[in-house]
């Protein structure tokens, strides 16, 4: 662990950085292991955010904005004081989240989690085109056409109990460039589950092609998730050289 102009930056092996900044904005993204629709359900979407309400407050994390979709969320929170119990938060929606979906598929202690990404928001610009992000994202994915009808999210709140200035500063944010780091980008290149799952949407002219052209394709899939990976180590990287 290497301590650092007051906030903590910590490198898992395996895991994207993660860095602790009292008091920041923080945006979460959490997927389902290969992609599954395990949250489709609307008691299990409810479940969820039962849970993500409950353990935020009980652990002092202030919920800005969510969505919870079929097989992964996304959420905005303020950290605490203390910014790396922010690893205890999510061990716990995750845990909870877990126990209760695999009970319900009665699969006892199947890994229900893929990984999360958490991105400190430095800006406050990039704060609010997140914000804007995951109030639309239910929209993004397809599950409604208005958002303001999507229970899961925070849109309704947001629009009801928000405050004005902030909602307006919020919705002229584009956020067509938004540069978020959305599960499916990655998790379709990382995950074999999804790779069948994409490949078997392919064309079977192209599935049925020599085997030369797989190489290439599975090449070329390599080198755009290592893209991604080096993307996601700079976007976590730059702010922090860039803070005073
Ligand atoms: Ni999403």
């Amino acid at each position: 662990m290497l301590e650092f102009m007051g906030d903590i930056f910590k490198v898992y092996p395996h895991n994207p950085p993660h860095y602790f900044v009292p008091n920041a904005m923080y945006m979460f993204t959490g997927a389902i292991l290969h992609n599954q629709y395990l949250l489709s359900e609307n008691r299990r979407k409810e479940f969820f955010l039962h849970t993500l309400l409950e353990r935020t407050e009980l652990i002092g994390w202030g919920l800005q904005a969510w969505a919870i979709l079929n097989n992964h969320y996304h959420f905005v929170a303020q950290a605490p004081e203390n910014a790396t119990t922010l690893e205890k938060l999510i061990r716990q929606l995750h845990s909870i989240t877990a126990i209760q979906i695999n009970r319900w598929d009665n699969i006892p202690r199947r890994q229900v989690w893929f990984n999360y990404w958490d991105s400190c928001l430095t800006y406050e610009r990039s704060y609010l085109a997140r914000l804007h992000y995951v109030l639309m994202n239910p929209v993004k994915h397809g599950l409604v056409n208005d958002v303001i009808t999507y229970p899961f999210c925070s849109y309704k709140w947001f629009i009801e109990q928000g405050d004005k200035t902030l909602r307006e500063q919020v919705f002229a944010q584009p956020i067509d460039h938004v540069k978020i780091f959305d599960v499916f980008h990655l998790i379709l290149w990382i995950s074999p589950a999804s790779w069948r799952k994409y490949g078997s949407k392919l064309p079977d002219s192209i599935l049925n092609s020599s085997p030369r052209l797989h190489y290439l394709a599975d090449f070329f899939f390599k080198i755009v998730r290592f893209g991604f990976q080096f993307f996601q180590l700079i976007q976590h990287l730059l702010p922090r050289r860039l803070v005073s």
